[in-house]
């Protein structure tokens, strides 16, 4: 099994933590330019990290790789309320994504443009939702969604992409979790590659 990845990616770190156990090659792909980019093009049309090759064939996106490893492996399957926790946290992180994409292109992203905004309110209420759903007890064991939730929220604090002061229960779900072996073994902040 070969995942291709980024270290720094959240949608790649989840998958890595689903397969801290299980015997795997991790690919380190530079996605925005040269070889790298021409590898994972091959792979994936949609020239996006994670994906995964098994047994002579390439499964796309962490959602999708998700539901593979759960069927090969005999994972519990996810309830729908968990479905739902994985929608909202991809959505907010596919607005930070896009957020930073227009960073990196030199373009400001500061002010109340439609596109801007909709990223904008849609991280808030994400979040909003979240720090209730903390409040409420969830997000309790270690499974996929509190790994993706994980992945997100340290995440934004290494690329410092958002102030989570009003998000209290996020930042102590981040350091309750902090400390796990495979958490610590795939922080962006430690690697070297
Ligand atoms: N829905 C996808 C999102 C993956 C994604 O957006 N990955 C980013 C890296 S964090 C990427 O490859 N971006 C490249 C691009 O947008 O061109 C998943 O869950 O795998």
């Amino acid at each position: 099994m070969k995942l291709y990845g980024s270290t720094t990616s959240p949608y790649v770190r989840r998958i890595r933590v689903v397969l801290a156990q299980t015997d795997h090659e991790f690919v380190d792909l530079q996605i925005f330019s040269g070889e790298d980019r021409a590898l994972l093009a091959s792979r994936n049309p949609a020239m996006k990290v994670p994906c995964l090759e098994d047994d002579g064939r390439v499964i796309f996106d962490s959602r999708v790789i998700y539901g593979y490893l759960s069927e090969k492996f005999g994972f519990s399957p996810l309830t729908w309320d968990e479905e739902n926790m994985l929608t909202l946290i991809d959505a907010a992180n596919d607005s930070f994504v896009q957020l930073l994409l227009l960073a990196r292109s030199d373009i400001d992203t500061s002010g109340d443009e439609l596109h801007f905004r909709l990223q904008k309110e849609r991280i808030e209420a994400v979040f909003t939702s979240l720090e209730e759903q903390l409040s409420a007890g969830l997000f309790g064991k270690w499974t996929y969604p509190e790994i993706c939730l994980y992945t997100l929220i340290d995440w934004v604090e290494f690329r410092e992409l958002h102030d989570l002061t009003d998000y209290p229960r996020l930042r102590a779900f981040r350091e309750k979790h902090e400390d796990r072996i495979e958490l610590t073994a795939t922080d962006p902040r430690q690697q070297t590659c």
